[in-house]
């Protein structure tokens, strides 16, 4: 008998786990009967009984089975376990296990399920997620300085919170001129204090020399930016740019506006462009200009949209052509502490930022085109 049941055992738990399934009755107590009804089953070895579960005529019998009154299902309850007393006691202590395995299989179930659902609700999470880092970096690749670099969210939540006193005294941005490097060096280099030099390209051709149309001649046929931020424009690259119409590119009434931003790491254009202008006065004697070239051009009323740089050293800005307003914010963990303040650059003149330590947005305020050439310095 033992043997027998031993062999029967994977048997039995198929019929409790099929009992389990019957469909939904009403409360625990039909559940019970119902239960109790499947191990008695199978605890006679009865296949059919199985095989009966699925059997329609069967199952709506489990439904009536499933409409029986409360008092009705107790009555039945008395009379199975009446027959579980019936059964010898080594079936009795199957029967016990197999009620526990049946608990812990319900109880996997219920863990299945529920498991099925934090993964599903996982795994949209991470849907939105990627989504979201797939638009920032979109964003980063459209408007920021690096490449291959972390999302600006990323970026955001590992920065590591600024120390308000580079933006606690600035009250506006000071304009000086006549500066000694060493002065410069002080208090302006390095502080995170943005300051704008007036007579900072004094004897610079570039003065003269930079416009749309040389710009033009000297990418001609050449794909030589690094980097290129269309901002709101349609351009691709910097060749679209210099292939728009001459009545859009010469900001003629009626024609589209446009901004557009680059990077020149082309050493034969590199030394072109500073021929016309040079390494400015008040940088301290130690610190190197960064050989790559930034440039930004564009019509009145562009710029570029609010955001904050992860490039390694402070930038100098010289405003060549036009009029260019710069609206500075400062860090977000110093919004009590710190103003935020606006300051316009006119031809002639470079401003000098921590593009890193400060949130800055530019416009474009002068009918004529705005041209700008730039560096970072160490
Ligand atoms: O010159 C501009 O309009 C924007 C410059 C800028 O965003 C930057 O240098 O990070």
């Amino acid at each position: 008998m033992k043997l027998r049941l031993a062999a029967a055992l994977p048997t039995i738990i198929q019929c409790s786990v099929r009992a389990s399934q019957f469909g939904k009755m009403s409360g625990k107590l039909s559940r019970v009967v119902r239960f109790i009804r499947g191990l008695l089953g199978c605890a006679r070895l009865c296949p059919r009984w199985c095989g009966e579960s699925t059997n329609p005529v069967q199952r709506g019998q489990s439904s009536m089975t499933e409409n029986k009154s409360p008092s009705r299902l107790k009555d039945e309850l008395r009379i199975l376990l009446g027959r579980i007393e019936e059964v010898p006691l080594s079936s009795r202590l199957r029967s016990l296990k197999l009620l526990r395995a049946y608990a812990r299989l319900r109880e996997t179930r219920l863990k299945s399920g529920l498991r099925a659902k934090l993964v599903k609700l996982l795994g949209l999470l991470g849907v939105c997620l990627l989504v979201y880092l797939a638009r920032d970096y979109y964003h980063s690749v459209k408007y920021d300085r690096c490449l291959i670099d972390q999302p600006p969210l990323v970026r955001q939540i590992f920065r590591p919170a600024e120390d308000c006193s580079v933006c606690r005294d600035v009250k506006h941005v000071e304009k000086i001129s006549n500066v000694d490097p060493k002065l410069f060096e002080e208090r302006y280099a390095y502080s995170g204090r943005p300051v704008v030099i007036r007579d900072a390209t004094n004897g610079w051709s570039a003065m003269q020399v930079f416009s749309f149309a040389f710009l033009k001649e000297l990418y001609e046929g050449q794909d030589a930016n690094c980097q290129f931020f269309p901002y709101k424009t349609e351009f691709r690259s910097l060749q679209d740019v210099f292939n728009m119409s001459t009545s859009r590119a010469l900001l003629q009434a009626g024609s589209k506006p446009w901004y557009v931003g680059w990077s020149n790491c082309d050493q034969a254009i590199g030394t072109i462009l500073r021929k016309h202008y040079q390494r400015p006065y008040f940088l301290p004697d130690t610190a190197e200009s960064e050989k790559t070239d930034w440039l930004f051009m564009g019509s009145p009323g562009y710029g570029a949209p609010m955001h904050i740089d992860d490039v390694e050293y402070p930038s100098w800005q010289a405003q060549i052509r036009g009029h260019k307003t710069w609206i500075l914010e400062p860090p977000r963990e110093c919004h009590y502490s710190c103003n935020r303040v606006e300051v316009t650059v006119n031809p002639g003149e470079i401003i000098v930022l921590d593009t890193n330590k400060w949130y800055h947005q530019t416009l474009i305020v002068s009918d004529d085109v705005s041209i700008t050439i730039g560096a970072e310095y160490d």
